[in-house]
């Protein structure tokens, strides 16, 4: 059964002693970035801090921090999460409108609301004030009328107000731009603490015109459950913790950052849009969920991992029907791909074909021996089954939206590809292996004792 909300979820990860609680006072300042920062790093727990300083709502952070939490959150292992994500997105489950659910167990609209009563951390010591970084912000076309639901990061500016980030070419930003073409409002709403799916279901890079919420209910088997708004003509996920309506007027912009992004770098400050907010309802004792963005790893990037590489392995698999698996690791800026080679050179034109789909930095391609997820493994086929003089390609001068910051010329990078294949129809040495290592017992297992009888 599908996790039905991020409480479920949280328990789930209880049973597996995978949620650990912080009972001692934290601050939002730093405090709580610092933990998820540490829990991430080391592959730790996820964390719901209990006491915040000024506040009197827990944080749940760091809950997408490992890939395995995010496995669980599908309900599936690495080997079936291709299949899973692929027909789940080729089926995508229309809503079930409902008319009451518990994100509007308390209402709270017009003046009434302040947003500094939720505890919003400040995470990275540049970073110009709170961010809102785990909101499934959802929104319509103002030209088609289509639905369109994803993370983009909100900052705090006041009691009702918040800047908002959808880069150029992200939907939203589209959306903001069609609406101001026709000086017109557009309507927000912004869902904190959403089901596991539903978080990872707007990573799909679903087309625009696509609702990513019927992705996620094409990914849980059973449709996500939405409620009407009270202030603003939009649909939400009716057991998200926490729900803010707002409007985006057009034209407006005010200064926003510097935040420390997810490619490990600070991003300057410019004038983003503003969204006025109208509402904010929640569950009674709301969980609020916060989400670390920074120096990779974090569940920003885990975030984004699964759905990227499915899409990337599907739409090569179609063309190379040798892949074996795709993995983006870290900020996204390189790829490493698995193969069985079907004829000479073929790693080279997967080279080309994913510096031309969307990693335009590094794309390495090993045979499919190989452990993808194992980036020592990886290291070590470059080292020994490639010569850089004849197997490294690099293509010049490509167009790349990223935020990479060793650009010279804003959206401009060089690519590079490695093809560390052994060479294909010739004989090379073999691979050392010790039979056996598979039918070894777990040595870090806690239960053996001490002892192995
Ligand atoms: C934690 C997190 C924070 C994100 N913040 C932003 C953001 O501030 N701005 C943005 O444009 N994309 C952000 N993204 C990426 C978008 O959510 C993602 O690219 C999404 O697929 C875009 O959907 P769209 O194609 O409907 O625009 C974030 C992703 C995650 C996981
Ligand atoms: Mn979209």
């Amino acid at each position: 059964m599908p996790f039905e909300d991020l409480r479920q979820f949280i328990a789930f990860l209880d049973e597996k002693e995978d949620c650990l609680r912080i009972a001692q006072q934290v601050d939002v300042k730093y405090e709580i970035a610092a933990y998820i920062r540490k829990t991430s790093d080391t592959q730790g727990p996820a964390l719901l801090f209990q006491k915040v300083k000024g506040f009197d709502m827990p944080v749940a952070g760091g809950i997408y921090a490992t890939r395995r939490r995010a496995l669980w959150a599908l309900e599936c292992r690495q080997e079936e999460v291709t299949d899973k994500f692929v027909h789940g997105s080729e089926n995508p489950a229309p809503l079930k409108l409902i008319s009451s659910g518990p994100c509007q167990e308390c209402v709270i609209t017009g003046d009434a609301v302040d947003l500094t009563r939720l505890p919003i951390p400040i995470f990275s010591d540049r970073d110009s004030g709170p961010f809102i970084t785990c909101g499934v912000v959802v929104s319509k076309d103002p030209e088609t009328g289509g639905r369109n639901a994803a993370i983009y990061r909100l900052e705090l500016k006041g009691p009702r107000r918040l800047g908002v980030l959808s880069v150029a070419r992200q939907h939203l930003g589209l959306q903001i731009s069609r609406a101001e073409e026709r000086n017109q409002t557009l309507e927000v709403a912004i869902a904190i603490g959403c089901d596991p799916v539903l978080a990872l279901a707007t990573q799909w890079r679903a087309p625009l015109g696509v609702d990513e919420l019927t992705v996620a209910g094409g990914l849980r088997g059973s449709p996500v459950e939405v409620v009407k708004c009270r202030t603003v003509d939009l649909e939400v996920p009716a057991t998200a913790e926490i729900v803010i309506e707002g409007k985006i007027s057009p034209g407006v912009r005010e200064m926003e950052g510097p935040f420390g992004e997810y490619t490990g770098y600070y991003t300057p400050p410019y004038p983003k849009p503003i969204i006025d907010v109208t509402a904010m309802t929640h569950r009674h004792n709301p969980i609020y969920q916060a989400a670390l963005t920074g120096m990779p790893t974090t569940e920003n990037h885990i975030l984004k991992q699964i759905p990227q590489e499915v899409s990337y392995y599907s739409q090569l698999k179609k063309i190379f029907p040798g892949i074996k698996a795709v993995h983006v690791p870290g900020e996204g800026l390189w790829a490493v791909i698995s193969m069985k080679q079907s004829s000479k050179y073929e790693a080279r034109s997967v080279i080309a074909t994913m510096l031309g789909m969307g990693i335009r930095k590094m794309v390495v391609v090993v045979d499919d021996d190989i452990d993808i997820y194992n980036l020592e493994e990886v290291m070590w086929a470059v080292t020994t089954r490639s010569q850089p003089q004849e197997d490294v390609m690099i293509l010049p001068r490509l167009s790349d939206p990223s935020l990479d910051p060793s650009q010279k010329e804003r959206g401009v990078t060089s690519g590079m590809g490695i093809d560390a294949t052994r060479p294909f129809g010739e004989s090379f040495p073999e691979k050392v292996v010790i039979p056996g290592v598979k039918n070894v017992p777990d040595l870090l297992s806690k239960n053996l004792g001490g002892v192995i009888q």
